[in-house]
């Protein structure tokens, strides 16, 4: 396959301002008919001829100004149609066959219903257009179907006709006013039922709003459509955006690709990010579904109104939407404990992917295949490139930079340079230099240290990003580092401030300290980047315990602890100095469990180990197995060091009655916690508080939390909670999803062999993604089963690409990641990844996406 370079955008030589759909529906067999006006661009180069994309159509006929033609002809799976003049009707007819679409991309039938996927390039499936970002029509779309099979007939915009037809059918006519690229396109067709409410925007607008799902689903949809109103509001509060047709529509699909998609009015969701009630969803389901809810819904002006002119702009989109969702979750949720999650996600997910053979800048500058470049870093470093620049300039200037941005660029198909500019023409901004973070791959490492002399503290500073594929040199980056120095005897501050560090080192001075202050460094998370610095523990057990940055205090913990896992899983300490380390962290850790100004919400988070694959990034060759006996080891060291406390905890919390509010919910986080510690500690006690917990549950988040810790148990209750689960919940999909992931992640000693099971499993489906992702991405995310030393769990998931890359090659290949980090691993290990690897690479005929992924990982 190709490469697709950035630097060879050419804009398109043909407007399409309009384009008619009539789409004849059937499950097996759909006729499209597409009538497009086409004007030459005189903006772009001339050419005779227009390329319409096109991917497994049957081509039935062409058309120019109404008269047949058939001088067109096949450039691979694209349609070349030449055209003389200036302008033309081009009316193409085509067939698909939307029940075997395995890929989920185009057209495709799940569950009785037809819905459509189009980003990114899943148009080119339905029928020939030139299927790329920057080509922008009003879109007129009229379904027939059965009236039976599909009373509910959906598209973009408004619905402006309806009527029946014959023999049991009738049709709809939607129109978008708003012209958009063919991506955020959809159809929806199928027996559903909805929520209907209403919002009225802020200048007076009513909009109608449906929930579209099953008809059993439908009272879950109650936290999906407050969160959808609450998202129209604040969008409005914060960002001055409103919403601009007279419906807003979502519908809940099963069987889906992503998370969800914001097509222009009609937004489609995977049934994960919608359906949500206390009995089969834990308090992280439903913030997942308030978040998506909210990131589809502000697409509709980062995205939509204004949206991207290629596919090497994808965080122009989504970094700033993502931005977007974490403000707005912030300010639902609380912002302390939201930073927290959003930054464990960056680390454990980005951070991996910024360090190995798959790091790509969130501006890319090739890909071939861009449904790869879906990733942690074009959303969630994209985000935090924004939130730079808003954390340099402060939110107000923020809001008049973004208010520019939207003014000058709405309608049209814009640049991640269009947005730095609109930053710094709006905020007063100089991003000269900062312009590296969009160009540069890698996550910087900043050296600290902190030395004094007189009463003045000088703060030392060196910056380096590690090569990344393609780009062995890099310059110093402009990071924003938000800092306080505590004083050791009062344990406060004086006011944090905010160093820009730009060079490759560079010092700061700070007068009036008397003795040594004690260093909080890049406080909020401000910048994206390792921090490495030279602190004794016992200042870190200091920070742990005072730190005002609620997220420099959780910092302070995960060093405590990362320091001294990554010295005892390297082979660094011997018994003694484990000792000493593991007394340091019960120091920091009693103070937190005791400490009464605590909410339970943030001390879950404070008492939450960093993950196995954040500790294994902090080595360049880490030993997956080291590490996971010696996190195990505290584990089981703090749970019975802490056993009364942790009973403790577990009976205060457990006296909490249920409801959605932040305290019950904090209590539901540690008392699951409790549980986890205490399984490592005292496993018969656990299993027996387990057993209880999970028989006393009235909601999904006790009841899991439970499940969880008693599936890494061997004891009997294990197999009768397991047995009780899939019985009580065998008929929701999203929960037997639940029960797949819990075995599969479990810290069962025979986790693989449970996977292996699981995969015979009745209710294993290969073709529906969020089965397939519960059972093997849990699995390739649970260290201890995926990395056993003889390799099968590297063969399990290369057999799972191979096998899902002809039905499912978008999520087959969300697979490779996880062998290819084989160049971090210790070599024996190392060689086995790299093995399957190579197994991939020789099967024929493997798919664009999976080819790139495995070559790559290779390379
Ligand atoms: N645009 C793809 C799904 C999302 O990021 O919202
Ligand atoms: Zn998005």
């Amino acid at each position: 396959p190709p490469v697709i370079r950035r630097e060879d955008y050419k804009p398109f030589p043909w407007l399409i301002p309009e384009i008619a759909l009539d789409f004849d529906l059937g499950l097996s067999a759909t006729r499209v008919v597409s009538k497009l006006t086409v004007v030459r661009n005189a903006r772009a180069d001339a050419s005779p001829t227009i390329r319409l994309n096109g991917d497994g159509l049957q081509l039935q006929s062409v058309k120019v100004d109404g008269q047949p033609v058939t001088d067109w002809s096949m450039d691979g799976d694209d349609l070349m149609l030449p055209l003389s003049g200036e302008a033309h009707e081009v009316e193409i007819a085509t067939e698909i066959d939307p029940s075997s679409n395995s890929q989920l991309m185009g057209l495709y039938a799940s569950g009785g219903m037809l819905c459509t996927q189009c980003e990114a390039e899943g148009f080119r499936r339905i029928t020939f257009f030139p299927d790329r970002p920057d080509v922008l029509s009003t879109y007129t779309v009229r379904m027939t179907g059965s009236k039976a099979a599909f009373p509910v007939l959906l598209s973009n915009g408004n619905k402006v006709a309806e009527g029946g037809g014959e023999n049991g059918t009738h049709w709809a006519e939607w129109h978008d006013p708003w012209p958009k690229p063919s991506y955020l396109f959809a159809l929806v067709a199928g027996d559903l039922v909805a929520n209907h409410d209403s919002f009225t925007t802020m200048s007076g607008r009513d909009v109608e709003l449906a929930i579209y799902v099953r008809e059993g689903d439908l009272d879950r949809t109650g936290h999906a459509m407050r969160s959808l109103i609450k998202s129209m509001r604040w969008d409005e509060e914060t960002f001055g955006r409103e919403y601009d047709l007279d419906v807003f529509n979502i519908v809940a699909v099963s069987d889906f690709n992503m998370g969800a998609m914001e097509n222009k009015g009609l937004n489609v969701f995977n049934t994960k990010y919608v359906l949500a009630d206390p009995d089969t969803a834990t308090d992280a389901d439903f913030d997942g579904v308030e978040g998506v809810i909210a990131h589809e819904y502000f697409h509709n002006w980062s995205g939509n109104r204004i949206t991207c002119r290629d596919w090497f702009q994808l965080s122009l989109k989504e970094g700033f939407t993502v931005l977007r969702d974490q403000l707005f979750s912030q300010d639902m949720q609380g912002e302390a404990v939201k930073r927290i999650e959003d930054v464990r996600i960056l680390r454990s997910v980005q951070f991996p992917e910024d360090s190995g053979p798959l790091a790509h800048p969130i501006r890319p500058d090739s890909f071939r295949e861009i449904s790869n470049f879906y990733t942690s870093t074009i959303y969630n470093k994209g985000a935090e490139v924004i939130r730079m620049m808003r954390t340099m300039c402060g939110p107000e200037a923020f809001r008049k930079a973004t208010d520019l941005y939207f003014e000058r660029h709405d309608g049209e198909a814009a640049t991640c340079e269009d947005f730095i500019t609109a930053m710094e023409d709006g905020a007063g901004l100089d991003l000269t230099q900062f312009r590296l973070w969009y160009s540069q791959a890698g996550t910087p490492k900043v050296d600290v240290a902190l030395s004094h002399s007189g009463d003045t503290a000088t703060l030392t500073l060196k910056q380096n990003t590690p090569a990344t594929p393609d780009q062995p040199g890099k310059k110093p980056m402009p990071i924003p580092l938000k800092i306080a120095l505590f004083d050791r005897d009062s344990g406060t501050h004086s006011g944090e401030q905010l160093v820009i560090f730009s060079h490759a080192e560079q010092s700061f001075e700070f007068g009036g300290f008397a003795s040594k202050p004690v260093l909080s460094i890049n406080r909020g998370f401000s910048a994206p980047v390792t921090i490495e610095r030279d602190i004794e523990g016992g200042e870190l057990v200091f920070l742990a315990a005072k730190d005002d940055d609620s997220f420099a205090r959780y910092e302070a913990m995960q060093d405590l602890v990362v320091r001294h896992l990554t010295a005892a899983s390297g082979g660094g300490l011997d018994d003694a100095d484990r000792e000493s380390g593991r007394e340091a962290i019960a120091t920091a850790f009693g103070a937190i469990l005791r400490d009464e100004a605590l909410d339970d919400s943030m001390r879950g988070e404070l008492v939450m180990l960093p993950s196995q694959t954040y500790l294994a990034e902090q080595q360049l060759i880490a030993d997956p197995s080291r590490i996971h006996e010696e996190r195990e080891g505290l584990k089981a060291w703090l749970g019975k060091r802490f056993e009364d406390e942790l009973v403790q905890l577990h009976g205060r919390t457990s006296a909490i009655a249920f409801d959605l509010g932040q305290e019950a919910r904090g209590a539901r986080k540690v008392k699951t916690q409790a549980l986890v510690y205490l399984a490592a500690g005292n496993p018969e006690l656990a299993s027996e508080m387990a057993a209880t917990q999970y028989d006393a549950a009235d909601n999904m988040t006790d009841r899991q939390g439970a499940l969880m810790a008693l599936t890494g148990l061997r004891t009997a209750a294990r197999t009768d909670r397991l047995i009780d689960f899939h019985r009580r919940y065998a008929d929701n999909e999203l929960v037997v999803d639940k029960w797949f992931a819990l075995q599969a992640s479990s810290l069962h000693p025979s986790a693989i062999e449970h996977v292996k099971a699981l995969a015979d499993h009745p209710d294993f489906n290969i073709r529906n993604p969020n089965r397939v992702r519960s059972l093997y991405m849990a699995f390739a995310g649970n260290p201890h089963a995926f990395h056993v030393e003889s390799g099968e769990g590297y063969r399990i998931i290369a057999d799972l690409i191979l096998k899902l890359d002809p039905i499912n090659p978008q999520t087959a290949a969300r697979f490779v990641p996880s062998l290819g980090r084989w160049r971090r691993v210790e070599p024996g290990r190392a060689a086995l990844m790299r093995g399957e690897l190579e197994r991939i690479a020789e099967a024929k005929s493997l798919s664009r996406d999976t080819f790139e992924q495995v070559s790559r990982s290779l390379g």
